[in-house]
């Protein structure tokens, strides 16, 4: 196993790695930006590295100091976390060169998945349910109109290069896919320097479902069951659960050998996740591979028992896979809620700041994974979140009391938190049914129509 490992990130996920790496023997390095200078992620480490000013370009996306700092340091490995450099296939490539384990997906597989109409096109080869539409980029409206011939209004058009919901367009007839053809295509190129755009049916008030996978480099793969990530707003995932409500053994099954098949068809090696939409008859469509570990990992964690940091980094060692598929059990049920540094009552906007009293909530099945503490700055560089709630139960009720309980203890003065928006969720009757969708809050919490 490594001996040394750097961190290339900060906040919660870089505190998260190192316990990882704490129990299991392996040092650590931490790199820091100046504004982070009084980080928990800098005093916990075994040794530290400042790589840069504030701005993220000149430190935590500074590649040359990065590797600089895990060569001067002797690290083995770097784990990149997520967001950063954690899917950047430029990023794995240079610490494959340099001789340094990148602690995820090979450089190839990164570059496969970051391009979604590619991924598309390979998983339907795969026979991966996928969602009707173009298996190509569409070059113009001539035709996109071809393919809408068979697939019907609505539609949604996507950038070949997007994800996360960035520059993606939906237009109900002939009219609007004219005028929104040309903007979508100039945005994506804008946003993400390619002007390539594919089209799709557009499922309407679906859940958003993901897998969690393990595959080793022996061929070894797993599957640690589903997330429903549905309770988004912008695209940024607010609450998410384990198990979905809306899915049983059977439809577990069928798309955990789903996930399975499609991270096999990338070559994915490490802690991956497979994104799914499921629509409202229980038909389900690949969406895409985050190459990475995510935000919401700890509710997994919860319901299986298993670690999965610990398992990703033993991957990136080359150890073999410990579980088998029959030997994963599933036992009662997690929430996590994402507590944000945003003002709720001013469109989420966030909102940077001295955090001037803490107090942490705790009790038995309470985890919270946070970087924040009494008297620390929230810098208005980074991702406003502070901490993650999660709360198992033995049944979705239970976890959703345990919440109630947990946010009600939970204390943060100083500057605005999402804290109030996650009581009125946990609260709301939709939510407490499972009857929930990527419209949640708008229709159930905003009161909009759908
Ligand atoms: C869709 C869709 C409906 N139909 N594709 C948003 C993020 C990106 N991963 C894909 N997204 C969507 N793609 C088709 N054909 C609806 C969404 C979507 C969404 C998906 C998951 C979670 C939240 C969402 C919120 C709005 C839209």
């Amino acid at each position: 196993m490594f001996k040394k490992i750097l961190i290339a990130n900060r906040g919660e996920i870089a505190l998260r790695v190192m316990r990882a790496c704490r129990e299991m023997g392996i040092a650590t390095v931490a790199v820091y930006s100046e504004a982070d200078r009084d980080s928990l992620h800098v005093r916990f480490a075994d040794e530290r590295i400042c790589i840069g000013s504030a701005a993220p370009r000149s430190s935590y996306l500074n590649v040359p100091s990065i590797i600089t700092a895990a060569e001067v340091s002797g690290a083995e490995a770097i784990h990149p976390g997520y967001g950063f450099l954690s899917e950047n296939q430029h990023f794995a490539e240079a610490c494959e060169s340099c001789g340094l384990k990148f602690i995820g997906p090979s450089s190839k597989t990164l570059g496969m998945v970051g391009d979604k109409s590619q991924t598309r096109r390979i998983m339907m080869k795969e026979g991966v349910p996928c969602i009707p539409g173009s298996s190509e980029s569409v070059k113009n409206e001539a035709e996109a109109l071809k393919i809408v011939r068979h697939i019907g209004y609505p539609v949604i058009i996507k950038a070949s290069l997007g994800g996360g919901g960035k520059g993606m367009r939906v237009v109900q007839n002939e009219e609007e896919l004219k005028k929104n053809f040309q903007i979508s295509s100039s945005e994506a190129e804008s946003a993400f320097g390619s002007s390539a755009v594919y089209l799709e049916k557009y499922i309407s008030e679906p859940r958003h479902t993901e897998f969690q996978i393990l595959a080793d480099e022996h061929g070894n793969i797993v599957h640690l069951g589903e997330r429903d990530c549905s309770i988004q707003r912008r695209h940024q995932k607010l609450i998410e659960e384990s198990p979905s409500t809306a899915i049983d053994q059977r439809l577990r099954k069928l798309m955990g050998r789903f996930a399975i098949r499609a991270a096999k068809a990338v070559n994915y090696i490490g802690a991956g996740t497979v994104e799914f939409l499921l629509d409202k008859e229980g038909k389900f469509y690949f969406m895409e591979m985050n190459a990475r570990v995510q935000v919401e990992h700890p509710v997994t964690e919860f319901v299986t028992g298993v670690d999965i940091l610990k398992e990703q980094i033993k991957i990136a060692g080359s150890e073999r896979l410990a579980l088998a598929q029959e030997e994963i059990e599933f036992s009662g049920h997690a929430i996590e809620c994402r507590i944000n540094a945003e003002d709720t009552e001013k469109d989420f906007m966030p909102v940077p700041g001295k955090i001037t009293f803490l107090h942490l909530p705790g009790g038995p099945g309470v985890r919270v994974d946070t970087h924040i503490y009494q008297g620390y700055q929230v810098s208005p560089y980074y991702d406003s979140l502070l901490a993650k709630l999660i709360v198992w139960g033995g049944r979705r009720e239970d976890a959703i009391e345990r919440m109630r309980g947990a946010l009600h203890e939970f204390v943060i003065e100083g500057i605005p938190t999402t804290i109030p928006f996650h009581k009125t969720v946990m609260n709301n009757a939709f939510f407490r049914r499972g009857e929930i969708s990527t419209n949640f809050i708008q229709r159930r919490i905003n009161g909009e129509a759908p």
